[in-house]
């Protein structure tokens, strides 16, 4: 038996992007098998230690219940029947499928990928896939299931998704933890915290839910969901109010300081209070500590945005470290995503040149139900399914499963495990996990590039996204050179965009280390002299690009489509509103079928406040009944404080077919889209619950 360690990447969607060691261990036979994964020390972001998620990942390579081989369906759709095919048989349905409808009068438009996060590396997720699609003329897809209404709220305010370095957080005073779990989904953050602390920082939590975040820090303010725009209103106001912004700051370096001190006169903290459902004096005491502790930090995540208002609630909270002049400070300011400060050479990576012109349409995958059922010229006839389980995660599932279930589609899933997606497919096709394929990555929530080097050749007869599209592309006589680029080949070209940031950076230098830290000072203060990103240079506090987008130029609050204030008519049926956060022990619904996993998030639940439970004559540990008007779900109760009054939690997304009945959490979720970006309002949706 000999060992050998692999430098490798975490590709899970995930801000950490840890740098990993695997254990390699080849047997006499020649056979080999990884043994373990870990942390690699020397990458400052990771330090030497991986999530509870990953740190058994050779469990999930070496899965038993791995896809094998390619698949036809037999049974029914949704009945998960199949028999294995080969590999040339698989792609030559595929192709051939893909052949006609493209050759037919409705054309390859009838054909939409969908693709998020399964993989976040470049080559895997972002270049051969997307060059076979554009060179196919298939439907664009507009990938919003996560970020993009934070991404354009953040962009309208700073200009791109740059911030914070994350490991500057050590030296704040003040971080304000702002719907992000951070235990639970940016854990090598909460190391930079945990030092910060140590040093006498104060840290605030702001979540509706208590999180194990929310336990682990100084203080935790539980607003009602989606009003969190109104909060950063109220606390601007405060600061206007009290004159403890920084002027020379918003003078010197930010566009509509005078409109946004007009605009915020109105939210008062009792107004403030009254939407967020909290304390006015909270708001004040918030407000101050902020305005008057330096440096001073802000982690938004996620949770602010899935709501009507998303983008704008995002927008508003960017606004608040130009208004004290945070960013004078390089562990002052606010961090949402790293991603801006990668400019690799995604033309290079996706050639959209390849599409035909004019370009074809673009459907949003975050309404997936209705791009199944209802879009017509042309309707989707075929939808090739990579990197993300749909099934399980896309909202309004009814209409997701619906529309799956067509007996006209002809559906390809390319995965790891018999998702929920997979039930309904005509074609499956085996991939391959990261410790089998190359890649490379960026992260959004640090500064460095990591490498990814195959650790074992593929198992089974899995192969990677990439091989799979240069198979197909082949197939389909694309003769273009691209097809025929190496993975390796994939990554030198994501290098060569010129940029200052990737000077000195190399694939060479990649191997070596296995990561990279983009060529910035050590002390990235990205705004300390302005500098922002937008148009005009200047922190736009008024942007009136907006204003063409029908927004209000001026930072304003977009309350819930569904909540009691501004929806009372729904909220007199279904009260409680409902979010469903990143479980700890998945992602998304990745990990949703392993065992230690499962085993840590035992089943699905949902939480209630006592006083909700009571009123409903709800017991904790029995099962109740979600439902509203889009569809219903069945968990187990959990009656806990954790919920606030009025609030009910379901951390997610378990697979439909581990789930009671059948279906999740997203039975109940909506299809409208946020004010901007056409993000997903998974956490935008009232209920009620009765015991069962
Ligand atoms: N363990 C684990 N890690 C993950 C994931 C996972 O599923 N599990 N998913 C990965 C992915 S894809 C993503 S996008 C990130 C998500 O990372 P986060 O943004 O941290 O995750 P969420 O759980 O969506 O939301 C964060 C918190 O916001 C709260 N929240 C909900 N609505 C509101 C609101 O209106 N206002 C405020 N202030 N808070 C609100 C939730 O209760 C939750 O605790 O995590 C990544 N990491
Ligand atoms: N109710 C509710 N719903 C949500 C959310 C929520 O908080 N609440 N979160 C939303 C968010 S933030 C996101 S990002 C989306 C995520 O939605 P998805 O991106 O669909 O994420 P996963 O559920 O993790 O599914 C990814 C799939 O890709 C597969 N995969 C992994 N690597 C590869 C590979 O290299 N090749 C191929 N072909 N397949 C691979 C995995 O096995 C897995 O089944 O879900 C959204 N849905
Ligand atoms: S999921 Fe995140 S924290 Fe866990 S190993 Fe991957 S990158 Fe690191
Ligand atoms: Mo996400």
């Amino acid at each position: 038996m000999t060992s050998r360690t692999v430098r490798g990447a975490c590709p899970h969607d995930c801000p950490d992007t840890c740098a990993m060691l695997v254990t390699v261990e080849r047997a006499a036979t020649g056979a080999e098998r990884v043994t373990g994964v870990k942390g690699n020390a020397e990458h400052p972001p990771t330090r030497g230690f991986l999530c509870t998620k990953v740190s058994n990942y050779e469990q999930r390579t070496h899965s038993p219940d791995r896809v094998k081989t390619p698949l036809k369906r037999i049974g029914a759709k949704g009945e998960g029947r199949f028999v294995p095919i080969t590999w040339d048989e698989a792609l030559d349905e595929i192709a051939s499928r893909f052949k006609q409808l493209a050759e037919s009068d409705e054309g390859a438009e009838t054909i939409l990928p969908y693709s998020y996060a399964g993989t976040l590396g470049l080559v895997q997720s972002q270049s051969m896939d997307r060059r076979f699609f554009h060179r196919l003329g298939a439907s664009l897809l507009d990938r919003t299931i996560c970020a993009s209404a934070g991404t354009a709220g953040y962009r309208a305010t700073i200009g791109a998704s740059v911030g914070t370095d994350p490991e500057r957080f050590s030296e704040a005073r003040l971080i304000i933890l702002w719907g992000t779990n951070t235990i639970t989904s940016n854990v090598h953050l909460w190391t930079q915290i945990l030092e910060a602390k140590k040093r006498g920082a104060r840290v605030v939590c702001i979540d509706p839910r208590r999180t194990r975040t929310a336990d682990a820090s100084d203080e935790h303010i539980a607003p009602l969901p989606g009003t969190d725009g109104a909060l950063g209103l109220g606390m601007m106001h405060v600061i206007f109010r009290d004159g403890l912004e920084d002027k020379s700051y918003l003078d010197e370096h930010c566009l509509g300081a005078d409109d946004l001190r007009e605009q915020v006169k109105a939210f008062t903290p009792e107004r403030v209070a009254e939407i967020c459902g909290i304390e006015a004096e909270t708001v004040v005491r918030l407000a101050r500590e902020y305005a008057t502790t330096r440096p001073a930090v802000i982690r938004i995540n996620y949770g602010m945005q899935r709501h009507a208002g998303g983008g704008m609630a995002t927008r508003t909270l960017a606004c608040l470290p130009a208004v004290v002049g945070a960013w004078r400070d390089a562990a002052g300011g606010i961090l949402l995503s790293t991603s801006g400060t990668f400019p690799l050479n995604y033309t290079a990576l996706e050639r959209p040149d390849l599409m035909p012109t004019p370009h074809p349409r673009t459907l949003n995958m975050s309404a997936l139900g209705d791009v199944l059922t209802e879009v017509d010229d042309p309707p989707v006839r075929a939808l090739y399914v990579y990197g993300s389980n749909p099934a399980a995660i896309a909202p309004e599932q009814r209409k997701v499963l619906q529309g799956l279930m067509r007996e006209d589609l002809f559906l390809v899933v390319h995965e790891i495990f018999m998702t929920d997606t997979c039930d309904y497919a005509d074609i499956i096709l085996p991939a391959t996990t990261q410790l089998e394929q190359f890649d490379i990555h960026k992260a959004y929530g640090h500064l460095y590039l990591v490498l990814n080097e195959p650790a074992i050749r593929p198992l089974h007869e899995a192969k990677c996204n990439s091989d799979v599209f240069r198979l197909l592309a082949a197939r389909m006589n694309f003769n273009d050179a691209c097809f025929r680029d190496t993975d390796e080949e994939i990554a030198r070209q994501a290098l060569t965009s010129n940029h200052k940031n990737l000077d000195g950076i190399t694939l060479e230098g990649l191997r070596e280390k296995g990561f990279a830290r983009l060529n910035l000072p050590e002390t990235f203060a990205p705004f300390a002299e302005g500098n922002f990103l937008t148009a005009s240079g200047k922190c736009e506090l008024r942007a009136d690009a907006l204003t063409a987008q029908g927004l209000p130029a001026v930072p304003d609050y977009i309350a819930p489509r569904e909540s009691a204030l501004s929806n009372p008519t729904l909220a007199a049926r279904f009260p409680l509103a409902l979010i469903t956060p990143a479980a700890h022990a998945f992602c998304n619904s990745t990990f949703g079928n392993l065992p230690k996993q499962l085993k840590m998030e035992a089943a699905p639940f949902v939480e209630i406040n006592p006083h909700d439970a009571q009123a409903r004559g709800i017991v904790d540990g029995e099962n109740v009944r979600l439902i509203n008007e889009r569809g219903a779900c069945e968990l187990k109760a959990v009656v806990t404080l954790r919920a606030r009054r009025g609030v009910v939690v379901s951390p997610s997304v378990w697979w439909n077919k581990l789930s009671p009945g059948g279906v999740n959490v997203n039975q109940l979720a909506s299809q409208a889209l946020t004010d901007m970006g056409g993000g997903a309002t998974f956490y935008d949706t009232l209920v009620e619950v009765k015991a069962v």
